[in-house]
């Protein structure tokens, strides 16, 4: 096993595990004048409250606030009641967007570039015992050497904006749940778990970390309570004659205890969820378990009034529901990777989730979704300033989410990127290493894609060859032939036959096609923007994939609306949801619920 994440938080009494949410201090600081004036050692002079966790933008009635972009602060409190040289102390952030250095007391003890993974900072060597300060510098300016990409400018002010080569709004701060943890000394660090099946029985390959794991064990105990297999050693095979499969909309889960001992002694305990699947592509079907599944779903966004992109249980409890009401069995954690809670709820509700690392906006247009719509996409790669520092934090990325996410049993597939360049000799050579990478790191060897655009055609792209499956996203009738539906489905079907005729003998899964619809517009016949019009293009879409034996799956744009930056083309955002932002359904919610429904 490569790097670690630290493993999602748990309470037993080996580990302690507080949550440190609430109302935190926070403080812009445009002239980056924070470190200089020793804030992590004196405290934010001139702070306000800011709740965690949330963006920090849509609190805010100013426009100066919500649209700010340089560097800003958090802070907050956390007591340690003694500090004991047998444990270790950290502080776990799901997530800081964009960049972050974290400081305890004044001491820096972690820094993390990136901003939808977890940052872990090992705080052992700056507590106290009583109360501590907890400090947080974030930055959430875009460039072309981070993911997502995007660029800064400066106002004639002075301020600085973010824009981003991606469609939706830069939403930052520390978006989800923090976590302070006391750690034994000698701890579990990691775990993995592969599936093999034969018949009805599961033999599950395990490897632990653990620092001196001299006496590791590993046990899987039924929804019944027993214990049906333990192994001792840090590596090995479990085995479960007459297992119960986890399967999609029915998780059976099990529980997984491992325990660390030293002397006889239990010294260090990890409890998680887990569930028995195997997943495969074989031809031209996806395989769960050995048997044929079809992906019904959409694209999502981490995205609600408020809070932005800040994670929130409610909403993600609404989500499943709307997604098992319509039929759904599947979404793409588009365009990131969303907040652990999301996983753990999937695994229990038997979702599957494409899970996108946060590569999108290699594409230099900042209406970057009309550009790509309408396959008019230019080159990336070749003017990026500094490909070298942009592959290290992409390859970052794709380390710390299979680290994070490898054992979530809905995780059946890792998307690389979203609407990249492909078509050229520079792109074939950017992500060839990332493709390798991936492959190698992942204990389960999930299959592998990317959601393709329209300049990533058949003739011209470059990169298909190294997906398992092929994620397109498609825009006919609406960026291309908007408002003619008969023309659009032509066009479509032309595409769709030249995929054909290259025979791939691989699945095709389209991962976006939706038409911005307002809730307040009815209109017959369909007009763009209209709630018939929504159902139209859907309908003829349903058509089309039925057309085409390797389409196996459609996954729509979006489950519901979602902000964006402001131009043009957006009404207060991105209106292609199914469901409006406050999760009712449009129209055309019906027409698909119809269909998925008796799809089997
Ligand atoms: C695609 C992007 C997606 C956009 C969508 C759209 O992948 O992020 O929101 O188009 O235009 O280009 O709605």
């Amino acid at each position: 096993m490569g790097i670690y994440t630290e493993l999602y938080p748990v309470n037993n009494h080996l580990r302690h595990a507080e949550l440190l949410d609430g109302l935190w201090r926070f403080q812009f600081d445009p002239e980056s004048r924070g470190e200089a004036d020793a804030w992590p050692k004196n405290g934010l002079p001139e702070s306000i409250s800011m709740p965690v966790p949330a963006s920090f933008s849509d609190v805010f009635t100013d426009a100066r606030s919500r649209d700010y972009a340089g560097d800003f602060w958090y802070e907050t409190a956390f007591c340690v009641k003694e500090v004991s040289p047998d444990k270790r102390y950290f502080i776990r952030f799901g997530s800081v967007t964009h960049t972050c250095r974290v400081f305890v007391n004044g001491v820096e003890c972690a820094s993390h570039t990136g901003g939808f993974l977890p940052v872990v900072a090992d705080v052992t060597s700056a507590v106290v015992p009583g109360m501590n300060r907890l400090t947080v510098k974030v930055n959430n300016e875009l460039s072309e050497t981070n993911i997502p990409c995007g660029t800064t400018v400066r106002r004639s002010d002075g301020t600085k904006r973010s824009m981003g080569y991606f469609d939706f709004f830069n939403y930052s701060g520390i978006q989800r749940s923090v976590y302070y943890m006391e750690l034994p000394k000698r701890a579990i660090r990691d775990y993995s778990l592969v599936y093999r099946l034969e018949g009805s029985d599961a033999y599950i390959d395990y490897d632990i970390e653990a620092d001196g794991g001299d006496e590791v064990s590993i046990a899987f105990i039924d929804a019944e309570g027993s214990i049906v297999a333990r192994e001792n050693g840090a590596q090995g095979t479990l085995f479960i004659p007459s297992a119960h499969l986890w399967k999609v909309r029915n998780a059976y889960l099990y529980d997984v205890v491992i325990e660390l001992k030293q002397g006889g002694k239990v010294t260090d305990r990890y409890t998680a969820k887990a569930g028995i699947r195997t997943v495969e592509i074989k031809g031209e079907s996806i395989l769960l378990n050995g048997e044929k599944v079809y992906l019904k779903g959409f694209g999502k966004h981490e995205d609600a009034d408020m809070i932005g992109r800040g994670f929130n249980y409610a909403i993600a409890k609404r989500d499943y529901e709307c997604l098992k009401w319509i039929g759904a069995n599947c979404f793409r954690t588009s365009h990131y990777p969303y907040a652990e809670e999301w996983y753990r709820m999937a695994d229990e509700e038997g979702f599957l989730i494409i899970d996108e690392v946060p590569a999108v906006g290699m594409m230099r247009s900042i209406a970057n979704f009309l550009t790509a719509g309408r396959g008019e996409a230019k080159g990336f790669f070749a003017e990026c300033p500094d490909i070298e520092t942009l592959s290290k934090n992409h390859k970052a990325a794709i380390e710390e989410v299979i680290a994070r996410d490898k054992n979530h049993p809905s995780v059946i597939a890792w998307s690389i990127f979203n609407e990249a360049e492909t078509y050229t000799e520079l792109a074939e050579k950017y992500f060839a290493p990332l493709f390798e990478l991936a492959r190698v790191l992942d204990p389960q060897k999930r299959p592998l894609t990317g959601a393709l655009e329209k300049s990533s055609s058949p003739a011209g792209c470059r990169v298909n060859k190294m997906m398992d499956f092929i994620c397109l996203n498609r825009y006919y009738g609406w960026y291309i032939s908007g408002g003619e539906l008969e023309e659009a489905e032509r066009m479509f079907r032309e595409e769709m036959d030249a995929w054909q005729a290259k025979k791939l003998n691989k699945p095709f899964v389209f991962t976006e096609f939706g038409t911005d619809t307002l809730d307040t517009l009815h209109k017959l016949p369909g007009v763009m923007w209209s709630q018939e019009y929504q159902q139209e293009y859907m309908s003829m879409h349903f058509e089309v994939f039925a057309g085409y034996p390797a389409i196996q799956g459609e996954l729509a744009w979006n489950f519901a609306d979602f902000q964006t930056g402001q131009g043009i083309m957006r009404v207060n955002g991105n209106k292609k949801g199914v469901f409006t932002r406050q999760r009712q359904p449009k129209a055309a919610a019906y027409t698909i619920r119809e269909r998925w429904l008796n799809i089997k």
